[in-house]
């Protein structure tokens, strides 16, 4: 049992004055709060929502769900938290996430150290002073000593400006900031711009309810089916029986995750052996059908093996063969988000779902009451941007960050962020980044990764008060050797073919750069080794 939650903390005063400060309340800043009190340090999490969530928070769009099963997206950091909380199915709504966020934060006490409502807008390193000078949108100025930007990897939302875009007469929604009452779409004409994860989940829920809804698609996309279902309470037991070896053999994993990676390359085994795996994985409903052999995303031939099943499958599924052509995707399968999906393509298949491919001709504008492609004109009362996000970078760039000599981060990163691990960048001392640019985040099991960057930070201040060290900064010849290797791993690979968020290609005029490093057991070692070696690559001064 909890207790009623205490009451969120009361807005910093101006020149008040913390050890550390953490931008964000998602899943990343409420564990960052919960580490460095354990070290005793006066503590601050501001988030510009009104609750604690993050992702979970903002993206309350119809269908949002998780697509990593349940019982390993969940912090492994308290054994009684994981044994107490349960989770009802195998893939968690939003709804559920955002209850165990608060549970989390009830449990730990959090509330009374994080002020909702508060945007932080700039954060200037003082070099005489060694501390951080913190501006909030209430214009309150504070000072910390570390600064943890746990800004989320998709929290900026992206919205296309294609002209007329305020012209349009109806209500308009992103689906990363969705209205906390619902939207109900009983009887309106919907359009929908945009079929990456989050117009997946919430096209068919908003065809069940709209009078007729028109998908604009730039691109198409690969789906595997979730197959999600209640939770068997005996499989449950089992997990928790046994969740220490379970997520010690995660850390193992690629992704962080298990996929139940196989070792042979696609080439290794007959036409009929290729398709009773994709088959068995298509059925499992996981996103581990890339891991069906271990050169899908390395191997051009292979990959296309694994594509064209899925082609088939749209084929099989939607019955108007021109609907169907439009939706089979023709890039590399993962080198966008694969996605798990529940009736997407089947959808099309409804009588009041009209697909319209603007791959060729892009919208042109935004109408009051609809959008034009090319001359053609459709109407509907209501618009949806499922639009994405201007990923790792985005939340970043909205606050004016600036370290040593005024140097501004955005300047820095002009040509890409640079990153040392994902985790610091040369010429901001005592700046952290949880899931940064560089660190694996987006391409792995997000929760643990988290954590595991989280505690990276706590114990490294934690080493920083017992060496009697004040100040922390990534050198530069690391971090460039750093970039370098994220750089080299992604060209082995197959992820850098498209135009990806992963690249930065979905912003018009952001660098072209992989932003995620691939591997997580690799990544968790370096870190391990960075840390043994009393923070090698980085310069600590008292
Ligand atoms: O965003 P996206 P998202 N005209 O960037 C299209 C995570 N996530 O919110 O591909 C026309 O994937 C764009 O087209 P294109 C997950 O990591 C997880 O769906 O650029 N179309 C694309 O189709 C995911 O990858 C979960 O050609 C335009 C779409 O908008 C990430 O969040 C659920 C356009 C954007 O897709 C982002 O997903 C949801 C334009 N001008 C999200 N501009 C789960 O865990 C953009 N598009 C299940």
């Amino acid at each position: 049992m909890t207790s009623a939650p205490s009451p969120a903390a009361a807005a910093a005063q101006p020149g008040e004055t913390f050890d550390a400060i953490v931008v964000g309340a998602g899943f990343a800043g409420l564990y960052m709060l919960h580490r460095l009190r354990a070290l005793g340090l006066r503590t601050r999490v501001f988030e510009a929502g009104s609750g604690p969530g993050g992702t979970w928070y903002w993206n309350r769009y119809p269908g949002a769900r998780c697509d990593v099963p349940s019982m390993e997206y969940s912090y492994q950091f308290s054994d009684e938290l994981q044994q107490e909380w349960n989770w009802s199915e195998r893939y968690a709504t939003q709804p559920e996430i955002l209850r165990y966020v608060h549970h989390v934060a009830d449990r730990f006490d959090l509330w009374p150290d994080i002020q909702f409502d508060t945007r932080v807008t700039a954060a200037h390193f003082d070099e005489a002073r060694g501390r951080w000078i913190v501006r909030l949108d209430t214009g309150t100025e504070i000072t910390a000593r570390f600064c943890v930007m746990a800004t989320g990897c998709l929290s900026s939302a992206n919205i296309p400006d294609i002209p007329g875009r305020e012209d349009f007469r109806g209500p308009t929604y992103h689906t990363g900031h969705w209205p906390h009452e619902g939207v109900d779409f009983t009887g309106q004409r919907v359009g929908i711009i945009g079929t990456g994860s989050s117009a997946l989940q919430s096209i068919p829920l908003i065809a069940a309810q709209a009078a007729h809804l028109t998908v604009f698609q730039r691109t198409p996309t690969y789906a595997v089916p979730a197959r999600n279902a209640p939770l068997d309470p005996a499989d449950v037991a089992r997990i928790k029986a046994h969740y220490p070896e379970i997520r010690a053999r995660n850390w193992q994993e690629p992704f962080g995750v298990d996929f139940h990676q196989r070792s042979e390359s696609a080439h290794a085994v007959s036409a009929e052996e290729r398709e009773r795996e994709f088959e068995k994985r298509w059925q499992e409903g996981t996103l581990g059908f890339l891991a069906a052999f271990s050169d899908l995303l390395i191997d051009p031939q292979a990959n296309d093996y694994a594509a064209e099943f899925i082609r088939r499958k749209i084929r099989s599924i939607v019955k108007d063969p021109a609907t169907a052509g439009k939706l089979l995707p023709k890039q590399v399968v993962g080198c966008k988000r694969l996605c798990l999906d529940t009736q997407y393509y089947e959808t099309f298949n409804r009588p009041n779902v009209t697909l319209v491919d603007v791959s060729e001709t892009p919208i042109a504008c935004i109408t009051p009451d609809g959008l034009k492609v090319g001359d053609t004109g459709y109407t509907f009362d209501r618009l949806v941007f499922a639009t994405g996000f201007d990923a790792m970078t985005g939340a970043l760039d909205k606050i004016d960050i600036r370290g040593r000599g005024g140097l501004a981060l955005k300047e820095k990163w002009r040509a890409g962020p640079r990153t040392y691990l994902g985790l610091a960048t040369a010429g901001f001392p005592n700046l952290f980044t949880v899931s940064g640019p560089g660190s694996p985040s987006v391409l792995s099991n997000m929760l643990p990764t988290i954590e595991q960057h989280v505690n990276w930070i706590a114990d490294c201040i934690g080493y920083l008060e017992t060496h009697r060290q004040r100040l922390i900064e990534a050198r530069t010849e690391a971090e460039d050797a750093w970039v370098d290797h994220v750089n080299e791993v992604a060209g082995m690979t197959l992820y850098p073919r498209c135009n990806s968020w992963y690249l930065g290609a979905n912003i018009p005029g952001k660098p072209r750069i992989f932003m995620p490093y691939i591997g997580v057991p690799p990544y968790v070692e370096k870190c391990r080794q960075v840390a043994a070696n009393g923070y090698e690559g980085f310069a600590l001064s008292a």
